[in-house]
């Protein structure tokens, strides 16, 4: 006889304070081990994410179950980092238990909003690749779509960031220390990935093949994250790898059995998946990096091919099954995996094999910086992975000989087109071998994917036209509208219901509401409470006061040249240079705070200055009682997800103003936008898109294009004419030179100084006159709230375009072509 529970299966706890409460305090006294009364912020934060798991485990189970039966055509998103922002708030809205737990916790004398608090965010990322990757799951589940997301579990992500004397100093960010309540460890599930050794050939029943033999593994442990769709009843997986030193038996392969150098072996194992590389655009061509994104990938595919196909799968029907798809060149390393196993395990033909790689395999590429992209020394290629090495060199011999079937001899196309780049070493271009093995290849915005097409995989264009495609980037308004900005929801949902939520063009019926003037007070209302919640974070983790009624001007993104942060110090600098030299009366200044965020990457020197220059102008500009508290600068240390949840609803001014052709997209442009934030901006990324939706009238142009950034160039850009013939930048560049901002000493900033006058890669100099005549319009504008509010709802009205879901729908539509779901 069986239990008739056992047969059953598992339901979710009943909806109400009272079931959740007895929930709650179950899991606080016998998760925890702990009495209410006795029990830490911590201990109520972790039976509290237990609770709400519970509420998830039902459909979660259920959509584990499906995904296996229905066997229907599903998407496996590789990617090396997922930035997931907190998990707490998200996944209550998702099930639609907010209300519930708020008014259970209240029962108990606890304070919901005291326990989000205590939430350590997963920062598996580095900036906008990562959160796309997010804001993507978000989305798939969303959606419904049959998808499964794959990745690392770092056990250190992204840095803290602190200043000392402002300068960063980076910290380990140990996110796991008091434990992660939102995942589920499946050892059982664990897969062994090899590294090393050597190829051989063997012959097999008359036919001679090419092996593996390699020289040490490691084990790859998969944690289970749970990904809610949006009040769906749906909840995807999201996955994540860790590195584990296989037992002592298979450590044998690699050490002679003493003790020391057996836990030394350990230790070796372990770091693969140790900590994120915090660099996002300069790849240091590192083993370990190499070594983490080949764990990541074949764990992922094994798993894939173990466990989610039926019984029997006929292995040449899997483009019908699956598509990986390939989050940048990180997880590129996965194309000859797939090969390797289709040929070396699964002893298919090599043209069949190859047949199949290249439909199940698609590439997002997220840069036009010619040095962001992956390259790999074939030498370290080799040590690591002998076998993919041979299975590239063979992908790239026939690639290369159908080029020259199409164009002759051209020797310079084939050297240009090759997979194997000779110089400065002979190394293996990732995004080539994407490219060729993708069924498709897509930007992340329209000029981005347009440039791809016309420069860097231009050749590719020439020879594989059909594979080419955009996806404009989009962000998910669960997080970044209804979670982040609770007064502007409440009112578009007020306005026009809540149908915004998974269709966000809807909010285009907010339009009318433009012209309506009790709409434009509340709406300015819920930007005034934004800036005080604001004001209340920075002033509790970072000791800062914020002025009100200054006009909020804000950029925060990572730290790069590229970006041109610098670009707004010298916007701050000239203003604060106009009052202080007196030719321009400090009551005429529009008042503003201008608020940076910002990550350098540990080794980029010049990123690193360009924070600590921004701290001291802040720490002059702010105490200068000449100023009138009219300009204030403030650079809170650590920007991360959480923070931008604050910071982006209480914006005035979004600042998007990169050197045009150089930021494939840009996603923080989005959500500044759907939180009724102006733009400045470039012509460059996903601006163009939100500039042709808002209208030039809602949005502050500046800057030359991406063809007068070509032409100057080709010209021969020379930084120090625009120097000498603009005295209002020589002020401000003379200004930093001084040692206005380093106590006289002029050395500090003269490494800043010099780039910019003689080299300036990203022609901030070009921009500057440009950049702060749009800034005059920006203080125009801003003196007449009305019309200022009147564009910033339509900024909200116009941008549902850029929803995650939108996006999803077009990969689906351009690129994967998953049938809906059942
Ligand atoms: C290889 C390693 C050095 C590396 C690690 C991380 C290289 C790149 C990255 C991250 C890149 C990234 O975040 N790119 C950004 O992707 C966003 C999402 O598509 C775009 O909006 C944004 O313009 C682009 O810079």
């Amino acid at each position: 006889a069986t239990h008739p529970l056992a047969l059953a299966p598992v339901t979710a706890p009943e909806s109400s304070a009272d079931a959740f409460v007895a929930d709650f305090l179950h899991s606080l006294n016998f998760d925890r081990g702990v009495a209410l009364s006795a029990s830490s912020a911590n201990d109520r934060y972790f039976a509290l994410a237990h609770t709400v798991r519970d509420y998830l485990m039902a459909r979660w189970l259920e959509d584990l179950r499906r995904q296996k039966q229905s066997q229907s055509k599903g998407v496996c998103y590789l990617s090396a980092e997922y930035l997931l922002g907190r998990q707490l708030d998200n996944n209550l809205l998702a099930g639609g238990l907010a209300d519930i737990a708020e008014e259970a916790l209240a029962s108990c004398g606890i304070s919901l909003d005291d326990l989000r608090q205590h939430e350590v965010e997963p920062g598996l990322g580095n900036g906008g690749l990562g959160r796309l990757a997010a804001c993507f799951i978000d989305s798939l589940a969303t959606l419904g779509v049959p998808s499964i997301g794959y990745g690392i579990r770092y056990e250190y992500g992204i840095f803290r960031q602190t200043f000392v004397e402002g300068q960063q100093v980076e910290q380990p960010d140990s996110w796991l220390s008091l434990g992660s309540p939102w995942e589920f460890a499946r050892p059982e599930d664990a897969q062994t990935i090899a590294f090393g050794g050597r190829t051989e050939t063997y012959d097999d029943e008359g036919v001679t093949r090419s092996r593996w033999v390699p020289g040490w593994n490691v084990q790859a442990v998969p944690y289970n994250y749970m990904v809610p769709g949006f009040q769906n009843g749906r909840v995807n997986t999201l996955r994540l790898w860790s590195a584990v030193a296989t037992n002592a038996f298979d450590l044998r392969i690699f050490n002679s059995g003493d003790y020391e150098e057996a836990v030394r072996a350990q230790t070796f194992a372990e770091n693969i998946s140790k900590v994120l590389y915090p660099e996002d655009s300069t790849p240091q061509g590192k083993e370990l990096r190499l070594q983490q994104q080949y764990f990541f990938v074949a764990a992922s595919i094994h798993d894939f091919l173990d466990n989610m196909l039926a019984e029997g799968f006929d292995l040449s029907a899997l483009p019908d099954r699956v598509i990986f798809q390939l989050n940048d060149t990180h997880p590129v390393i996965a194309v000859p995996e797939f090969m390797r196993v289709l040929v070396d395990e699964k002893k298919m033909e090599w043209d069949a094999a190859w047949a199949i790689t290249r439909q199940c395999f698609a590439y997002t590429c997220h840069t036009l910086l010619p040095e962001a992209l992956e390259v790999w020394p074939v030498d370290l290629l080799g040590r690591l992975l002998p076998r993919h090495l041979e299975i590239i060199y063979r992908i790239n011999e026939e690639f290369l000989d159908a080029v020259r079937a199409r164009y002759g001899d051209d020797e310079m196309r084939i050297r240009n087109m090759s997979i194997i780049a000779e110089h400065p070493v002979r190394s293996v271009r990732m995004a080539y071998l994407a490219t060729v093995a993708g069924a498709r290849v897509n930007g992340v915005a329209e000029l981005h994917s347009q440039l791809l097409r016309d420069k860097v995989l231009g050749d590719f264009d020439d020879f594989f036209p059909e594979k080419f495609t955009n996806v404009t980037n989009g962000v998910t308004p669960r997080r970044f509208l209804r979670l982040a900005n609770p007064e502007l929801s409440g009112l578009i949902t007020e306005a026009i219901g809540d149908g915004w939520l998974t269709d966000l063009e809807r909010l285009r019926e907010l339009e009318p509401f433009a012209e309506d003037s009790g709409f434009r007070a509340a709406f300015g209302e819920v930007k005034a409470a934004n800036k005080r919640r604001l004001h209340e974070v920075l002033r509790a983790r970072d000791g800062f006061e914020v002025s009100d009624g200054h006009l909020l001007d804000v950029m925060v993104k990572r730290l790069h040249e590229y970006k041109r942060q610098m670009l707004k110090v010298l916007h701050v600098v000239s203003t604060y240079e106009g009052v202080v030299s007196g030719r321009v009366p400090a009551a005429e200044v529009q008042p503003r705070t201008v608020i940076f965020g910002a990550k350098a990457a540990p080794g980029y020197t010049m990123a690193k200055r360009i924070i600590h220059l921004i701290n001291a102008v802040g720490s002059v500009v702010n105490s200068d009682p000449r100023l009138d508290g009219r300009l204030t600068v403030i650079f809170p240390p650590n920007y991360d997800v959480t923070l931008a949840e604050r910071v982006i609803p209480a914006a005035d001014l979004s600042e998007q103003i990169s050197l045009a052709g150089k930021e494939a997209s840009g996603t923080g442009n989005m959500k500044f936008a759907l939180n009724g934030a102006l733009t400045i901006g470039t012509d460059d990324g996903a601006n163009v898109e939100i500039r042709e939706l808002v209208g030039d009238e809602n949005f502050f142009l500046f800057g030359m294009s991406e063809p007068e950034v070509s032409e100057s160039a080709a010209r021969g850009y020379r930084p120090s004419e625009f120097y000498q013939e603009d005295a209002g930048l020589r002020a401000a560049i003379d200004l930093i030179a001084s040692g206005a901002f380093s106590r006289g000493d002029r050395s500090v900033f003269e490494p800043i100084v010099s780039n910019l006058l003689y080299e300036d890669r990203f022609m901030v100099l070009a921009d500057y006159a440009s950049y702060i005549a749009a800034q005059e319009r920006v203080d125009d504008a801003y003196a007449d709230q009305e019309a200022w509010t009147r564009s910033a709802i339509l900024n909200v009205a116009r941008t549902g375009f850029f929803s995650s879901d939108r996006s999803i729908r077009d990969y689906i539509d351009r690129i994967w072509h998953t049938p809906p779901l059942a």
